[in-house]
């Protein structure tokens, strides 16, 4: 396949590049994290979204290595910003099944000197489904390190209330899907403050996605969410451009 050939080379040429979106808090409007989101850069096609490779890179494996520097670079360039910022990183059912993945978290951290502390790994529903017990255990070594656990797009997969309680999770992120509404309709609402009442009582922050506007904003406050993260704040950003952002915002 031509583009699997064109994943390989980009791996090996650096084409890849990170943008970051803030995760705010709440309680004082401060961001307290960076979420990671690779982009490529293509001579021809521009900047690639990783909704359109990272399925690819999937496919064929190439996740593990892409997820590897993702990791690598996310942690570079975390150090650079105030200790208190933390740098949230997407992570692939493949990518976290692979043996070599709690190893390469070790060595992003270490060769980067960043504080396990401020690592946040995402993962989605779909890991839970499958080698539960191995991904189990890989969470609960990575959280022993430090690392933190979110739960990214909850609400759009398989996830039970049974997984929240049996998976290491220090965070929920509401998928965006539930935001869209919610201004408008009292269910979204409602729901968003369910999961938040599940989440306390689990001791698990909750953080609501594809926040857009004022009133949605709002709403989510009301509900009782600790985070939020959407285009209201910032849209993901060029890493050039995040240490002026948290130093207009932190
Ligand atoms: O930022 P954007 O809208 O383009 O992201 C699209 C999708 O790609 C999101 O679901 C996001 O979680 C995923 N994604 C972005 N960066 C990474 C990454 O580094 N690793 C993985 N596995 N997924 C990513
Ligand atoms: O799947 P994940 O949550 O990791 O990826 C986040 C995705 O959501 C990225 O593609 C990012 O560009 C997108 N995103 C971030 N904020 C907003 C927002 O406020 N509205 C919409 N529609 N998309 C957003
Ligand atoms: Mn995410
Ligand atoms: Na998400």
């Amino acid at each position: 396949l031509d583009l699997e050939r064109e994943l390989r080379e980009a791996l090996a040429q650096n084409r890849f590049e990170l943008h970051y979106q803030p995760l705010v808090d709440l309680s004082d409007n401060r961001i307290t994290g960076m979420e990671a989101l690779v982009r490529w850069r293509h001579p021809e096609r521009g900047l690639v979204s990783p909704a359109v490779f990272i399925p690819l890179a999937e496919e064929t494996g190439l996740i593990v290595s892409i997820g590897e520097w993702v990791l690598g670079q996310a942690c570079r360039d975390a150090a650079a910003w105030p200790d208190g910022i933390s740098v949230a990183v997407n992570v692939s059912p493949l990518q976290l099944r692979h043996r070599s993945f709690v190893q390469s978290v070790l060595g992003a951290l270490a060769s980067s000197g960043v504080k396990a502390s401020r690592l946040e790994l995402e993962i989605t529903e779909s890991v839970l489904l499958d080698d539960t017990e191995m991904n189990l255990e890989t969470l609960h070594t990575l959280r022993k390190l430090g690392v933190r656990i979110s739960m990214d797009d909850f609400g759009t997969g398989y996830s039970s209330i049974s997984y929240l309680r049996r998976f290491p999770f220090d965070k929920i992120k509401i998928d965006r899907s539930f935001v869209r509404d919610c201004a408008a309709q009292s269910e979204a609402g409602a729901i968003i403050r369910a999961i938040v009442s599940l989440g306390a009582s689990l001791g698990i922050t909750t953080l609501v996605e594809g926040v857009e506007t004022e009133p949605q904003l709002a709403t989510i406050r009301a509900e009782g969410a600790q985070e939020v993260q959407g285009y209201l704040f910032s849209p993901p950003r060029p890493v050039h451009e995040i240490a002026a952002l948290l130093e207009a915002g932190a």
